[in-house]
């Protein structure tokens, strides 16, 4: 098997849901063959990086479940079920992407904002920032703007980075950037929102200083913001 032919085993395999060989699969009997977990394992072992793991792959195969979703096909439970297949692969994945003992190069703070639990796209892009040497502190999903605010405050992050998946929560984003510039501390601080319902207009609109479209650009935009920070 090629690399190719790894990375789309492990796309569609996150498409099934299936964590391991003993799962069956959403709607495709594939029990007995290597699920996630195996699989990502043989894609390392073949020297496939963990970067084109995540990016060829695991992102690769939620896009495709949201498809599916969207179709009708699929309902909540087999979104959430594959979701878990992406976490499985992450830990797998997360230490291989840190950059032990090497001097962060700039701290940032990543938030999936208040009412809003999707949170795959911030993890993936969570790690590829820790991957490019950042050191990252994960708020987690369901943040609310006082708890970013706190964790602003004691973290000192140079980026906060905001996501948003629902057209409902995108405005707890400016919300949030609201609370941060009358309590002062916006000024020392550089933004990042991203998600799939935003837009660099929207987050020009919010005062967001940029806006991530996907995993790779926030690596980018993120060292840019870094640069800005530095020059201040
Ligand atoms: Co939900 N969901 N969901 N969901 N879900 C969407 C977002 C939706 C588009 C599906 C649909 O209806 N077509 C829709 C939103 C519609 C809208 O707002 N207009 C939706 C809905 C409606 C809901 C519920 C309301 C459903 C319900 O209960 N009736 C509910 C809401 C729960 C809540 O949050 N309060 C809900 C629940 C869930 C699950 C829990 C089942 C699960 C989330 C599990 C989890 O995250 N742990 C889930 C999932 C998986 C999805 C879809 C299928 C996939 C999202 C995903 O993980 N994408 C999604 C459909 C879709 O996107 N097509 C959908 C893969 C991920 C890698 O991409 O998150 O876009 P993404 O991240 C990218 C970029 O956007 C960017 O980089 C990432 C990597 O490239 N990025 C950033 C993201 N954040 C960034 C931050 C940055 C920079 C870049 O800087 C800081």
């Amino acid at each position: 098997m090629d690399n190719n032919d790894l990375l789309a085993k492990i796309e569609l395999n996150v498409v099934q849901g299936r964590r391991d060989s003993e799962d069956e699969g959403l709607d495709e009997d594939l029990t007995g063959t290597p699920g996630v977990s195996e699989l990502v394992r043989i894609a390392l072992d073949e020297g496939i990086g963990a970067k084109e793991i995540v990016i060829g792959a695991l992102s690769r195969g939620m896009d495709k479940v949201g498809e599916i979703y969207e179709s009708g096909e699929y309902f909540l439970p087999d979104m959430l079920t594959a979701a878990e297949t992406v976490g499985v692969a992450m830990e797998i994945l997360e230490p291989l992407l840190a950059n032990d003992g090497i001097e962060p190069k700039g701290k940032v703070a990543m938030a999936t904002v208040k009412g809003d639990l999707h949170d795959i796209g911030k993890n993936i892009v969570g790690l590829m920032l820790k991957g490019a040497g950042y050191e990252v502190l994960d708020l987690g999903s369901d943040v609310d703007a006082p708890e970013i605010m706190m964790a602003a405050k004691e973290f000192g992050p140079d980026i906060l980075g905001l996501s948003a998946l629902l057209t409902t929560t995108m405005a707890e984003m400016a919300e949030t950037i609201e609370q941060l510039k009358k309590d002062g501390i916006r000024k020392d601080i550089k933004i990042m929102v991203g998600g799939a319902p935003l837009s660099a207009q929207f987050a020009e609109e919010i005062g967001a200083d940029a806006y991530g479209k996907d995993a790779i650009s926030a690596v980018k935009i993120a060292d840019e913001l870094l640069s800005q920070a530095k020059q201040r």
